[in-house]
C-alpha cells in the first residue's frame, strides 16, 4: 500500500483548502468540501474491505451506493485540513442501501461528514446525471458575494448579469450564469434538495446571505469559477455607489460569447 498523506489527491485537498482560509472564504468550521474518488485509484492507497465505522445519515443516498468521497469533517477548520487531513476530513463510502457512509479513513478524534453532507451529496447526483466528469462540491463564504446578496436584486438573471458586466471573463467562466437560495436553515435535507434542483442548470449557487456553492471536474475548476465569481462581485461592490460612466454592454457581452463558442444560458443574454 501507498502512503496516502502522500497522495495527490490528499495533498491537493488540503491546498486548495489552506488556500480557501487565505482568501477569507472560510473562517473558523466555515465551508465545507467534498471530491468523487475513483476506486481503483483510492485502492492503492486504502484497503478498500476495511470498513472503519459506520455513520448513519437521514437522506436517499441509494443512487450514490459504493463511490468513494473525501469530504472535510463537521467542526473542522479549512486552516488545518493541510497540517493534518486524518483529523479534519474523511474518506467515505456510500453503503449499498443508501443510508450511511462507510468510513475508510479519517475522522480520527471521532468526528464525522459536515454538516452540509445531505446537501453535497444531492448536489452530487444531480451534476452526475448532467455532467459524467463532475467530481467536487465546494461551499463556502466569500465576503463579496455574501455583502452582495444584502444589497442587490435576489433575481437570478439581474443577479448574473451584473457579475457579467464587472469583468469581461465573467461570462467565459461561468455562461449558465449563478442560480440564488433566498436565506433559509443550512445543514438539513430541504436546503439540500433545494441547491441541488438549482445545479440542474447552473454549477454556482448562491446562499443569500450564507455563502456559495460551486461545483466542477476537479479541484482547480471548482476553485477558480467561485473566484471568478467573487472578484465579479468584488467589482461590483466597488462601483456599486458611484455613477458609473460606462460598463461592458449587452452586445459586448454578446460578442464575447459568439467569439469564445460559449452555452449562454438560455434567454439571459
Ligand atoms: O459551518 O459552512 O453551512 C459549516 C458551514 C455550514
Ligand atoms: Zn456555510
Amino acid at each position: 500500500m501507498k502512503n496516502i498523506l502522500e497522495a495527490p489527491f490528499v495533498l491537493e485537498f488540503g491546498k486548495i483548502t489552506a488556500n480557501m482560509y487565505r482568501l477569507g472564504w472560510d473562517e473558523r468550521n466555515g465551508g465545507n468540501l467534498s471530491l468523487l474518488l475513483d476506486e481503483e485509484v483510492v485502492s492503492k492507497y486504502l484497503d478498500l474491505n476495511k470498513v472503519i465505522r459506520n455513520i448513519p445519515f437521514s437522506f436517499d443516498g441509494k443512487e450514490l451506493a459504493g463511490r468513494i468521497f473525501m469530504v472535510t469533517g463537521t467542526g473542522k477548520y479549512f486552516r488545518n485540513v493541510a497540517d493534518d487531513p486524518e483529523r479534519n476530513t474523511g474518506i467515505v463510502r456510500i453503503s449499498e442501501d443508501g443510508t450511511y457512509a462507510e468510513l475508510l479513513w479519517g475522522y480520527n478524534d471521532g468526528g464525522k461528514m459536515t454538516m452540509e453532507f445531505p446537501s453535497h451529496m444531492m448536489a452530487h447526483i444531480e451534476r452526475l446525471k448532467i455532467d459524467s466528469e463532475h467530481r467536487v462540491v465546494m461551499h463556502c463564504h466569500p465576503n463579496n458575494i455574501l455583502a452582495m446578496t444584502f444589497v442587490h436584486s435576489l433575481d437570478e438573471r439581474e443577479f448574473t448579469y451584473t457579475l457579467w458586466q464587472m469583468i469581461t471573463e465573467s461570462i467565459v467562466v461561468f455562461p449558465d450564469g449563478v442560480n440564488i437560495l433566498p436565506w433559509m436553515m443550512c445543514g438539513n435535507n430541504e436546503i439540500g434538495a433545494a441547491t441541488a434542483e438549482k445545479l440542474k442548470t447552473a454549477r454556482v449557487c448562491v446562499w443569500a446571505q450564507h455563502g456559495v456553492y460551486g461545483v466542477g471536474k476537479d479541484l482547480d475548476e471548482a476553485f477558480g469559477l467561485v473566484e471568478t465569481v467573487e472578484k465579479a462581485a468584488e467589482v461590483y461592490l466597488k462601483i456599486a455607489n458611484m455613477p458609473w460612466k460606462q460598463t461592458i454592454t449587452e452586445d459586448q457581452l454578446r460578442i464575447v460569447a459568439r467569439d469564445f463558442k460559449l452555452k449562454v444560458r438560455e434567454g439571459w443574454l
